[in-house]
């Protein structure tokens, strides 16, 4: 791992409909992210927040994605933001917002790599489009714009599309699929383990195979992209889609522990923290825990 990190937060609330989520990069730092990994060595550079427009005030007629140009704007900042941290040689670590900011945060950085892999940790697959989803909201669908499906504006952001490939995705912890999701993860062959295999091979293995999936397509970069609701909503109830029977604070451990080791992680990000829906920072807590561990804090 490089080490030095790049943190940029992105008060972004617009991809879906319970405010709060804007005050997710706050929460997190007064989590005590900052002093956790100085504390691992690594030297921090806080760049502060990219700047996040209000709400629309008038809905786009022509579509039913709610705040596209809002949303679309803020991802085009951030992207030109993780240009600037790999062009200086940092690790960008970034802090959300709700999960539309992945729009921008993979934009900017798979722009730097030939081949990159992602592992997409969540609940749901944000694999929707303008035409499968059921809610409208942008958050529920930057994974599938960003191997080329959906709005223009969407898999458009950063000036060239697609950003990943496909088989280049790993999904871990999904339990709230919509049926276009379905389809589109057998119809491009999205490895996912949801779960039910999380449950059936346990963690570890999970990870083992994940790791040596994305080695096996010779990936020159891994982003992480982490969604808090993929945890169990006891163990992080801070976020605005919370589904239960979700992969434990343990076993989440457990997999930044592997990532640490296995060293294939070349960017991350953390996303809907809502302080708002939160039990006294839990939610933020448990998500600076868990950077400890995938920038390899260890307990002996
Ligand atoms: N699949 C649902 C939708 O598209 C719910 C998406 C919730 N998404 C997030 N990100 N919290 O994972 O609206
Ligand atoms: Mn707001
Ligand atoms: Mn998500
Ligand atoms: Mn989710």
């Amino acid at each position: 791992m490089k080490k030095n990190i790049s943190i940029l937060g992105v008060p972004m609330d617009l991809g879906q409909m319970r405010r709060g989520v804007d005050m997710g990069p706050s929460a997190i730092r007064y989590a005590g992210v900052v002093e956790r990994l100085e504390a691992l060595g690594y030297k921090i550079n806080d760049l502060g927040n990219i700047e996040i427009e209000q709400a629309e005030r008038v809905q786009n007629p022509e579509t039913n994605l709610r705040n596209l140009k809002a949303v679309a704007d803020g991802s085009e900042k951030l992207a030109a933001g993780i240009h600037g941290i790999i062009d200086n040689g940092e690790f960008p670590l970034i802090f959300g917002g709700d999960h539309s900011i992945a729009l921008g945060t993979l934009a900017g950085v798979a722009k730097h790599y030939e081949n990159l892999g992602v592992i997409w940790y969540d609940a749901h697959g944000d694999l929707n489009t303008a035409d499968t989803s059921p809610s409208g909201n942008i958050h529920g669908m930057p994974l599938a714009a960003s191997i080329g499906i959906g709005h223009p504006a969407l898999t458009g952001i950063g000036g060239y599309s697609p950003k990943i490939k496909p088989e280049n995705i790993v999904i871990i912890g999904a339990r709230s699929l919509d049926e276009g999701e379905r389809e589109l993860i057998k119809e491009k062959g999205i490895k996912v383990y949801t779960m039910h295999e999380i449950d059936r091979l346990g963690m570890t293995k999970v990870m083992e195979e994940s790791i040596a999936y994305l080695k096996e397509r010779n990936v020159d970069g891994v982003h992480l992209s982490l969604d808090l609701d993929g945890l169990d909503p006891n163990d992080a109830p801070g976020v605005g889609t919370p589904v239960i029977g979700g992969i434990s604070y343990r076993e989440s451990h457990l997999a930044m522990e592997m990532l640490a080791e296995s060293d294939i992680i070349t960017s991350a990000e953390f996303v809907e923290v809502n302080p708002i829906l939160d039990e006294k920072n839990k939610t933020a807590n448990v998500a600076v825990a868990l950077m400890g561990s995938l920038f390899g804090e260890k307990l002996l």
